[in-house]
């Protein structure tokens, strides 16, 4: 079998961002493409739906991050066997990748929209998904989304607080997970000290 090749921007974050952790901490050899966005423009047509991340594997190539969580998840053994873990595990990667999508949507909007745009998601739907996230979590334990281990689902929720906290999105308080969901902000906290994702910022030298 060869190495799997996730193709993603040159970030250390967001949705390219928990594939990768997965194949760190499960000691996959993957190629990791950092896409720069100068370059992006020429290789979206390449893509099956103009976006990233990809993953390329044995010749093939699939898109869709929840899916490609799910496939390195399985290569990685971060990914439940059992049934009900199993939608579990996806129910929380479908949750964040919710929010998320209305939240980075704002991007492209002109300033003063997207600061009545955000400022509106902050107070409402994102408080709202932190909170139920928040639950589920505390539904099956406190430490971990499902399977009563590591899986995908931490890494989703990880790289998305952590965005949250990291002060990248204007008009969101960069305080939101600390005073509506500390039990997720544990939890990001939990996940950053596990010895292969602290290794791995480490060695990428960006703020955590
Ligand atoms: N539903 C897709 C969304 C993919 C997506 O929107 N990716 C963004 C980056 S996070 C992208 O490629 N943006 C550049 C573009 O659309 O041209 C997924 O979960 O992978």
């Amino acid at each position: 079998m060869s190495k799997p090749k996730l193709v993603y921007f040159d970030i250390d974050g967001a949705r390219g961002e928990a594939a990768r952790l997965a194949m760190v901490i499960g000691g996959v050899p993957f190629e990791d493409d950092r896409v720069k966005f100068a370059d992006w423009q020429a290789r979206k047509p390449h893509t099956p739906f103009g976006a990233l991340p990809v993953l390329e594997h044995d010749g093939q190539t699939v898109a869709q991050s929840n899916g490609i969580n799910r496939y390195v998840g399985k290569l990685a053994g971060l990914y439940p066997n059992d049934a009900w873990q199993a939608a579990l595990c996806d129910e929380t990667m479908d949750a964040v990748e919710e929010i998320a999508t209305r939240v980075w949507s704002t991007m492209p909007l002109p300033a003063a929209e997207k600061k009545a745009q955000r400022e509106s998601l902050a107070a409402g739907p994102l408080s709202d998904s932190l909170d139920r996230l928040q639950r589920r979590l505390v539904a099956q334990g406190g430490r971990y989304f499902a399977d009563g281990r590591l899986t995908v689902a931490d890494l989703k929720v990880f790289v998305w607080i952590r965005h949250l906290r990291s002060g990248q999105l204007d008009h969101v308080p960069v305080d939101l997970p600390d005073r509506v969901a500390p039990q997720l902000v544990e939890h990001q906290e939990r996940v950053m000290g596990h010895p292969a994702v602290d290794a791995y910022y480490a060695g990428r030298k960006v703020a955590t």
